[in-house]
């Protein structure tokens, strides 16, 4: 079982495609660990992004992160990390494949809807940036050997 973090970033809040998204995950058989709605503060996006502090996208990016109320969640499950990332496609979400997240829902590089940690290093780094231990729920859903087999 691996954890990993997401954010559902600001231009899914307003578009209002938190359910829908959401959805996805749920369908995949992927299981909550922990989510709220948070207004990011520009210091907890500056860590949260530090890996792009010298690219000169990361003015821009702070300011979009911080711009309005994001939901933040820790999702469990088989390959967490990499089922997550599959699902949200490319970075760029006019390159992305139909079908996954972005490639359904996004034409934008910087406004791409969802954040995903890219491997175990960053969703530790990542959970325990948004999260106090506390907040994660540890459980089992009743008939999760339909889903994980
Ligand atoms: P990822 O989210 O697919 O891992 P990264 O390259 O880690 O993509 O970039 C982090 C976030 O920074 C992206 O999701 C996107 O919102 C934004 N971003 C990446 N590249 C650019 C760019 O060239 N211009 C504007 N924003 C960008
Ligand atoms: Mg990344």
């Amino acid at each position: 079982m691996q954890r990993t973090l997401i954010i559902l970033k600001p231009d899914c809040v307003q578009r209002r495609l938190v359910g829908p998204i959401l959805s996805r995950f749920e369908s995949k058989g992927l299981t909550l660990v922990a989510l709220k709605l948070v207004q990011a503060s520009r210091a907890i996006a500056e860590q949260h992004y530090g890996e792009h502090r010298d690219r000169p996208f990361f003015g821009g990016l702070l300011d979009f992160i911080t711009h309005g109320p994001v939901i933040v969640g820790v999702y469990e499950g088989p390959e967490a990390i990499s089922v997550v990332r599959k699902m949200l496609g490319k970075t760029n979400g006019a390159e992305s494949e139909p079908g996954t997240i972005r490639g359904d829902f996004s034409v934008s590089k910087q406004n791409n809807l969802v954040h995903g940690s890219d491997s175990p290093e960053s969703a530790t780094r990542e959970i325990a940036l948004w999260f106090r231990p506390e907040e994660l729920v540890s459980h089992q859903l009743s008939g999760h050997e339909w889903v994980t087999g």
